[in-house]
């Protein structure tokens, strides 16, 4: 008969020698797998007198628990030895210099939506964020525009299928309901700007079917059209460097403001240059006016008690403007020579300390 002291030193040699988990999973299948060394001599207690059986079977069990606690221990070793070995591996040293030749760039599009909300955080403005596909009611019905309005058609809206109970929904045609839902969640004041993507079917030489935007929204006791010029003033100073701009406030329309403005700046045309801050001419930057009585009754505000100002953006067209990029369809065309020419570095990260644009 095997003499069980030399098998379970034999057993427990052999998994405390297994170098790998497969090496310990083969140790575990030939000590206690179906054709295993201990399963076959558990197998043969049968045919034992009863007496010689119960002393075999205490002791083969007692093997086997040892065995299958080695097992276990052997694994956890491995397990930690693994881990070890690749945190060695895979260490970083985050305190090494950045490459000095980085190939990505950042888009113009991104580089100026940055500097826009560095701006704008400085004044103590929060960022708002919201989905693109939203519904009629916050894109249209609670700024303003009813069913049927005309500036519906303005909007040149990309509408999604129609759900089974008849209603559509959009894609945002401005981020104008971000400001809607940050009006929904919180009670007033508010300070905030929505930066984001927009949608219009609509593409031409100025026009591409997706765009950005960035409005700016300020909800507060006692606020009138003063302060909408003072921000907009440090705003247009700031995003253009230069120590003063000249303004103008055209009386316009717009369903969410009134009364409403669009905002020229003083420029001046030099060739196929444009210089801001100087000269007599005139170049219309955003749209702006006193939030609508009727914009506050819908998120539930009393006109009586709260006003505000808000404005919109484009980014495309300053993003051209500030950084003399020609063509606009570029923009969307992945063309990684344009980006390399145009893109900005992801390290200089516009601040208004640091310089914007650098
Ligand atoms: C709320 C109330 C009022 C946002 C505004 C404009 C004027 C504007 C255009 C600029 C260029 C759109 O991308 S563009 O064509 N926008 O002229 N936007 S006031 O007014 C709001 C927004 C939200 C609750």
């Amino acid at each position: 008969m095997q003499d069980l002291s030399t098998l379970e030193a034999e057993l427990l040699a052999s998994v405390d020698n297994a170098a790998d988990l497969t090496a310990l999973e083969a140790a575990r299948v030939a000590a206690l797998g179906k054709k295993g060394r201990l399963t076959q001599l558990m197998r043969g207690l049968g045919a034992m007198a009863a007496e010689e059986r119960k002393t075999r079977a205490a002791e083969l069990n007692r093997i086997k628990g040892a065995v299958t606690k080695a097992i276990e221990d052997r694994r956890a070793t491995l397990a930690e030895e693994a881990l070890a070995a690749r945190l060695e591996a895979e260490r970083i040293d985050v305190t090494l210099p950045p490459r000095p030749e980085s190939t990505g760039r950042i888009h113009p599009i991104g580089q100026v939506m940055d500097e826009i909300c560095e701006i704008f955080a400085d004044l103590g403005f929060s960022i708002a964020e919201g989905p693109d596909i939203e519904d009629d009611y916050h894109n249209f019905t609670a700024l303003n525009i009813p069913p049927e309005h005309p500036a519906r058609q303005m909007h040149d809206t990309f509408y999604l299928p129609d759900a089974p109970d008849g209603t559509r929904m959009v894609l945002r045609t401005h981020t104008s309901p971000v400001q809607i839902r940050s009006m929904e969640a919180a009670p007033p004041p508010y300070r905030l700007i929505a930066p984001g993507r927009t949608f219009r079917c609509d593409s031409d030489q100025t026009h591409t079917p997706m765009f950005h935007q960035v409005e700016g929204l300020v909800i507060d006791r006692n606020i009138h059209m003063g302060q909408l010029k003072g921000v907009l003033e440090d705003f247009a100073a700031a995003f253009f460097e230069v120590e003063n701009v000249r303004m103008r406030f055209r009386p316009s329309y717009f369903p969410f403001t009134e009364p409403s403005a669009e905002v020229d700046i003083g420029c001046r045309f030099d060739g196929d240059q444009i210089r801001i801050g100087e000269g007599e001419d005139w170049l219309e930057i955003l749209g702006c006016g006193m939030v609508n009585p009727r914009v506050l009754q819908a998120v539930d505000l009393d006109p009586e008690e709260w006003q505000g100002f808000a404005w919109g953006i484009g980014l495309d067209r300053i993003a051209m403007l500030k950084y003399g990029i020609p063509d606009l369809r570029a923009f969307f065309d992945s063309d990684l020579r344009w980006l390399k020419h145009y893109g900005f570095l992801p390290f200089d990260v516009p601040t208004l300390g640091g310089g914007l644009s650098r």
